[in-house]
This record gives C-alpha cells, structure tokens and sequence, in this order.
C-alpha cells in the first residue's frame, strides 16, 4: 500500500502537489515555500507521513475519524456495496436499502420528535438545505416572511455560500460578498475571550438574550430559525456558560423561531452522548449532521428534521431541493457500519462513563502551564487559550495566532497533530483512544508548550496587548 500512495520522494510529491492542487483554507504561496506534510497512512489514533513519522492524531483528521483509521469492517462493507449496487439516487420516488435502514437508525437515535433524515454529502451541503428547509416550512404554514436565519459570530456552519454565511467567520464573510442576504449574527457565548469581568453565568444570559433583541429587531414574524453549535468546534472549542443553551431554548420557544442544532463535530459521542443538544440540554427542530457520522471514511452529510417539519414541507408538492448523493448507497452503508460498530462496542457509554473523565483529569494539569490561560474540555474535545499573562486572560501583544501557530509546528515536531484558531490549541481525538493514548498525547502537547514558551520567551513575544 505505501508503495501505491509514496511511491516517489517526498520532495516529488510536494513539487506536484504545489504544481497542482489548490488547498482548502491555505495561503498557497506560504504553503509552496515550505511543502505541504505528506500523510500515506493512518492506524487506530496514528498517521504517518512519507518520511515515516508517526504522528498521533488528537484531531481526528478534522474532528471526523472517531473511530480510528484503518478499520477493516468499513472497508468491507464499502467494497461489497460497490459491488452489489455502486449508485443510485433517491430522487424521483425510487430509493435504496443503505438509504432506508440509514434514515430509520437515524430516527432511532435522535430525540423523540426527530424522525426523518434529508442526506447530503457533507455538512456544509446539509445547512443549504436547512436553510432552503426552514423558508420553506414558514411558506407553507402560511407565514411566508419568516425568512431571516441568525447565526453567530465565530460559529462555522460549512464553506458553501449559504454554510459560509450561516457561520460567523469574518475570513471568510470578506472574501466574496458574504453574508448572503436573509442571514445576520448576534455575537459568541466566550467568556474567556470576551466575558470581561462579567461573572460566566451573567456573560451566558447576556449573550443569549442577544437573541431575544436580535428577534425584537428585526420582528418575530421575519425571523424563521437559528442556527447554532451546542458547542463551537472550528472557532476554537468555546463551551458556553451553562446558563446559555436553557435561556436560548426559552427564546426560541416563546418567539416560534425553529432552533438548528449543528452537530457536524458534536454529534454521534463526541460530546459524551449521542448528540451535542442532549449534553447542553437543547431541543432542536433540525440536526445537521456529518463527519463522525461515517468516521469520515466516506463524505456523508445530513438533516435530521422533526415530525412537524417533515409534515409541512411534505404536504404542498415537491420540495425543489436534492444533491446527486444524497444518500447515496456505499457512503451509506458504511454510517450504517460505523453506527453499528458506535452501538456494538458501547462507544458512547464508554467514552462518556471512562475516556472523557480521564482525559478532562489529563488535559485540566496543563492548567498549571505558564503559557496556558485556561484549560478545558467537555466530552472528547479540549481547548488550551495561551496567555502572557495567566491572571489577566491577556492575549499576546503580537498578532493573534502567531503563538498558536508556534505551539502547532511544536506539536508536529512532537508528533502530535494539535489545530491552533488564533492562540487556542483545539484537540477532538478519536473516540476509541486509550487512557495510554491520552497520556501520550498530553505529554507531547506539555512538552510542545514548553518549546514555544521557551521560544517565546527568547523572541520577547510573552507580552500582554495594551
Ligand atoms: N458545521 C460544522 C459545525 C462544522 O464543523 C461543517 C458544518 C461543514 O461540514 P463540511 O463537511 O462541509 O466541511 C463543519 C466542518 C476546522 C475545520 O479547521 C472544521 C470544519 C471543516 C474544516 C475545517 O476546524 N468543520
């Protein structure tokens, strides 16, 4: 097999790969001036690259790999659906076995009154159709202005035009004319960042009941839904104040705004339970779901709709709405086998009853650590916010991210994949880590902020903004 993918000198393939292939989220030019990292294989929590370091992967790829590279079932059950029937669509009333027995496991997990699945092929595709979705429920109920979705800054809902205006990511609205029209965004529950000298619990309401003005703003009856991350994943891991999630829920409810859980990172055990509103004690009209829903083995997405929802929009004709792959069979099959594996091998109880315990006791020593702020975790997700100045939650004088990205080439050095967003180190490991796995990853990621404070502290970069 790595004669297959590595075939040539790791110089060859960085040389072909700046020639040819435009990255996601890269500035390319930096990118070309360094070589992109070759990665050519993955078992359990490991990569290794094509000079053949192996390198533990506490991101699951990106937040997706939950259950560890290189299981053999799902690349079974994957060649057999090949084999048996490759492709085909669900649109124009046929329908396939994965597509159906996916949809009614599906229904099976989710919270009572969320019984019916819209596939896509990604998270991003799944939140166009959330929002075609909910226009469309308020048009057919006969409140055709119930239009505008709100979204958050800082929340990322996908890289589509309508998942990058959703989402609140200022990079990305600056690059061609987002947000789209109909979409505005209240500010993030982050109280490390923002929270000031407002207790946690005061911060959370606060910000919550920037919804509730937001709605009183733009009128009740032009507002269809928000949008929302039980807990922010790519905008750094920020868990909100525990007041947040009920104050948002009462709002929704008293306003009939539908609420939009996106647990594209937070879904299928990440957070400890099956899915992230269940951890903060949301109940969302629509799941947006992805990523750990395959184990990332194959690009599959979708929209977990209440009985209502599905109702409405299915009683006035067509909904005009559909993706080529929507549901489509081998990707299918193969969420069909991760869930079958997720129930099989207790992974949700067993994350939830001896992993996240163990890995919040590892994570919470790095506290101590000079360079580090504040360290948290909730379920199989951690954040480190790096400081100058502990006391003060002070950011860095020099611009933001810059220690972030030290700290993130000191992990790789360590053999460590961490994702830096801004000066927050982010881990989600794979579900199926070890507690020997979890000391490994917390002792290389101790020892890569030792390197960059060090190197911080030499480049005189250990000072505080004004
Ligand atoms: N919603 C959420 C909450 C996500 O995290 C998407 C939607 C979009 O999914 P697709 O499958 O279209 O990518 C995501 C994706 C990062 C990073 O750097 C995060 C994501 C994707 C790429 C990078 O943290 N999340």
């Amino acid at each position: 097999m790595s004669e297959i993918t590595n075939h040539l000198p790791t110089a060859a393939l960085q040389a072909l790969d700046v020639a040819h292939h435009m990255h996601p989220f890269t500035d390319a030019e930096a990118l070309a001036a360094k070589g992109a990292r070759v990665i050519t294989r993955g078992d359990g929590v490991f990569l290794t690259d094509s000079d053949g370091n192996r390198i533990l992967d506490a991101m699951s790829g990106l937040w997706c790999v939950n259950l560890g590279y290189g299981r053999e079932e799902l690349a079974d059950v994957a060649a057999r659906q090949m084999r048996q029937l490759a492709y085909y669509n669900t649109f124009f009333q046929t329908t396939h076995v994965p597509a159906i027995a996916l949809a009614a496991k599906l229904a099976e997990l989710a919270p009572g009154h969320l019984n019916h699945v819209f596939f896509a092929g990604s998270g991003s595709e799944a939140n166009d159709t959330n929002l075609r979705l909910v226009r469309r429920y308020w048009d057919v109920k006969g409140k055709p202005s119930k239009q505008i979705v709100i979204g958050r800054k800082n929340g990322y809902h996908g890289s589509t035009m309508a998942g990058a205006s959703l989402g609140g990511m200022a990079g990305m609205h600056a690059q061609g004319g987002l947000p789209i029209p109909g979409i505005v965004h209240i500010d993030q529950p982050d109280w490390y960042g923002e929270g000031g000298a407002a207790t946690p619990e005061a911060f959370g309401l606060a910000r919550a009941r920037q919804l509730e003005a937001k709605i009183a703003e733009l009128g009740e009856d032009r507002v269809a839904a928000f949008i929302a991350e039980p807990i922010q994943g790519a905008g750094g891991v920020i868990i909100p104040p525990e007041t947040y999630w009920p104050e948002i829920q009462r709002i929704c409810d008293a306003h009939e705004i539908l609420l939009i859980s996106d647990e594209v990172i937070c879904g299928f055990g990440r957070t400890g339970q099956w899915f992230g509103a269940q951890t903060v004690g949301a109940r969302p009209d629509i799941m947006t779901i992805a990523k750990g829903l395959s184990s990332g083995y194959l690009p599959i997405g979708g929209s977990i709709v209440s009985d209502e929802i599905a109702q409405v929009v299915g009683s006035a004709g067509d909904f005009n709405h559909g993706y080529t792959y929507s549901g489509h069979p081998v990707a299918a099959a193969v969420a069909l086998e991760t869930l079958r594996i997720m129930e099989e091998e207790q992974i949700v109880d067993r994350v939830a009853g001896v992993v996240v315990p163990y890995l919040a006791a590892a994570w919470a020593r790095l506290a101590a650590h000079p360079l580090v702020g504040e360290a948290r975790t909730v379920g199989m997700m951690g954040s480190l916010a790096l400081t100058p100045d502990k006391a003060r939650r002070a950011r860095f004088a020099a611009d933001a991210g810059t220690i972030g990205l030290r700290c993130r080439e000191q992990c790789f050095a360590n053999g460590l994949v961490m994702r830096h967003v801004g000066d927050r180190m982010i881990i989600a490991p794979p579900l199926v880590i070890t507690e020997d796995e979890i000391d490994q990853l917390v002792d290389r990621a101790r020892r890569a902020l030792d390197q960059t404070l060090q190197a911080a502290l030499a480049d005189g970069l250990m000072v505080a903004a004004a």
